[in-house]
């Protein structure tokens, strides 16, 4: 009895032992619980803003003329040379086809602003059409009908609170300066001049963001903004110097133009686009490959870059083309000379430069190449592959390689004093008509992620990404075997109707939280 009282007694204490045991332990684990949603939440937090952009940062989506506006013969536009091109040379276009309807932005565009508005974009970059506005190319009339598609697109916009940024080069050169020899001829500079005064006299009072050239160096070191069979009929190693030298000078003119002439009144900004492509060196350890690297970067980007944000050619461009001439049996660098009046024409005009970056590539050092014919790529004197390990999109020079991205903002930022940069166009190209693009999205996602890093973490000045496309349009040479947007367009479709695809749910919510989701 007193054995079974006794154990009762102890089993209750035991018990109440348990209790408080119990009790600490629920006390304990609340605590800790409180103490882990705290960390949790503040972790939460600055990972949101660690991905998150500067309230200042615009977004925007961007199309171009011969791309997506189809009516190429209507109410009296000029002929273009990639009309010719398409029209004449339709073998060197992958799926033989044209522009001629493309998109049919011409009729569509007011479904093309809401799509924009939509996707929530503050910018919309799309690109004017020299003969659209100037039939003749050279200027001497003004095609009216031309002058209110844009007029229209520019109100819609605005009404919208979408800001227009009007590119007025991209590719679509007037057929009349094609037997000229295109940029290689530097008559066109004057009627660049002229055609760029028009369009700030006729369109700048509600368009403040300007872009003289879209990518001086597709134009000048492809056939795409000169003349149609430019690579079998001109000397390469000759003409891309000529059609540099000749953009950059154009380029300075629209720029002294806007200044002299519309800047007080318009208070816009003016710049051009360049592409970047990212060269690493594949040992960074072995300064030969340093040097290619080097040598890669400033034949594709600092030739362009450096007379406006610096001052002339990069040495490294003029020592290496003047000392490949001279072996060659030149009398003179194949590389044109600025005069100092030139030069400083050039130099500083500009109001923020444009970026598109695609790709990176391993730049190697080889043994300087023997003398055969000139070719800007051996004057570079290196060669480049791509790793075999890198994510491949459908078309296979584009690879996905996010972080090219950093170190070409680094590059800008460390030479030409950190100026303003709006990425331009940075777009995941598929070959299939995919509405669930995971791969554009996965894309799109690592290259906002490194532009955010570039601005948080190494103080680049980027003020904005416009993202290359609003939709599928024609892709050039490839015609509409490439698809782009972030709409799908149905080009079998006499209507060309719109889908959104999934990435356009992503950058929709990119846009309206400001942060990488
Ligand atoms: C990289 O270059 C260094 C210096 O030339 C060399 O010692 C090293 O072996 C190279 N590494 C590779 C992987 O080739
Ligand atoms: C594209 O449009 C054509 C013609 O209207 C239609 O037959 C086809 O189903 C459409 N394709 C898609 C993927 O919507
Ligand atoms: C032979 C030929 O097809 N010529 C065409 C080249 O392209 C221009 C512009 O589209 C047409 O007008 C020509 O008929």
């Amino acid at each position: 009895m007193e054995l079974s009282l006794m154990s009762l007694y102890t089993t209750e204490i035991y018990l109440d032992h348990f209790k408080i045991l119990m009790d600490c332990l629920i006390l304990f684990l609340q605590t800790n619980l409180q103490i882990m949603m705290s960390l949790y939440s503040i972790c939460r937090l600055t990972k949101s803003q660690e991905w998150r952009f500067p309230d200042d940062f615009k977004f925007g989506v961007a199309t171009s003329a011969y791309q997506v506006e189809g009516a190429w013969n209507a109410d009296g536009k000029g002929v273009s040379i990639w009309d010719t091109f398409t029209h004449n040379r339709s073998f060197l276009i992958k799926d033989g086809s044209n522009g001629d309807i493309a998109c049919d932005s011409y009729h569509k565009w007011e479904e093309d602003v809401m799509m924009a508005k939509n996707l929530g974009v503050q910018l919309f970059g799309i690109s004017l059409s020299w003969t659209r506005i100037l039939p003749d190319g050279y200027g001497t009339r003004i095609n009216q009908a031309g002058v209110d598609y844009y007029n229209k697109l520019i109100d819609k916009l605005l009404e919208n609170q979408i800001e227009p940024v009007f590119t007025l080069y991209h590719w679509d050169l007037p057929e009349v300066f094609s037997p000229l020899g295109g940029w290689s001829n530097p008559a066109l500079i004057d009627y660049f001049a002229i055609y760029a005064r028009t369009a700030f006299a006729l369109f700048g009072d509600r368009v403040k963001t300007w872009i003289t050239f879209n990518d001086a160096r597709l134009i000048c070191q492809t056939y795409k903004g000169l003349v149609g069979d430019i690579t079998s009929v001109y000397p390469l190693g000759v003409i891309e110097y000529l059609c540099g030298h000749n953009i950059l000078k154009a380029h300075a003119e629209a720029y002294h133009i806007y200044d002299e002439e519309f800047r007080r009144t318009q208070k816009g900004k003016v710049g051009i686009t360049l592409d970047f492509t990212w060269s690493e060196p594949a040992n960074m350890s072995n300064p030969a490959d340093v040097r290619a690297a080097e040598q890669y970067i400033q034949f594709e980007f600092g030739i362009y870059a450096n007379p406006i944000l610096n001052y002339d050619y990069p040495e490294v461009v003029k020592d290496r083309v003047a000392q490949r001439s001279k072996l060659e049996g030149f009398s003179q660098s194949r590389l044109p000379q600025f005069t100092l009046a030139e030069k400083l024409r050039i130099r500083g005009t500009y109001d923020y430069l444009g970026i598109n970056h695609y790709i990176t590539l391993y730049a190697q050092a080889i043994e300087e190449p023997l003398i055969t014919k000139p070719n800007i790529h051996i004057d570079a004197g290196g060669s480049r592959y791509s790793d075999t390990n890198w994510g491949e999109s459908e078309e296979p020079w584009v690879k996905l390689v996010p972080w090219g991205l950093r170190p070409s903002l680094l590059f800008i930022r460390d030479r030409y004093g950190n100026p303003e940069i709006l990425i331009m166009v940075n777009g995941y190209a598929d070959a299939s008509e995919v509405l669930d693009d995971n791969n554009r999205i996965k894309y799109d996602r690592e290259f906002l992620k490194g532009s955010l890093q570039s601005i948080n973490e190494d103080d680049v000045n980027v003020k904005a990404y416009i993202a290359w496309s609003l939709m599928d349009s024609f892709e050039w040479e490839n015609g509409y075997t490439l698809k782009s947007g972030i709409y799908h367009v149905n080009f079998t479709d006499p209507n060309r109707a719109r889908t959104p695809k999934k990435s356009a749910e992503f950058y929709k919510n990119v846009i309206r939280t400001a942060t990488i989701v």
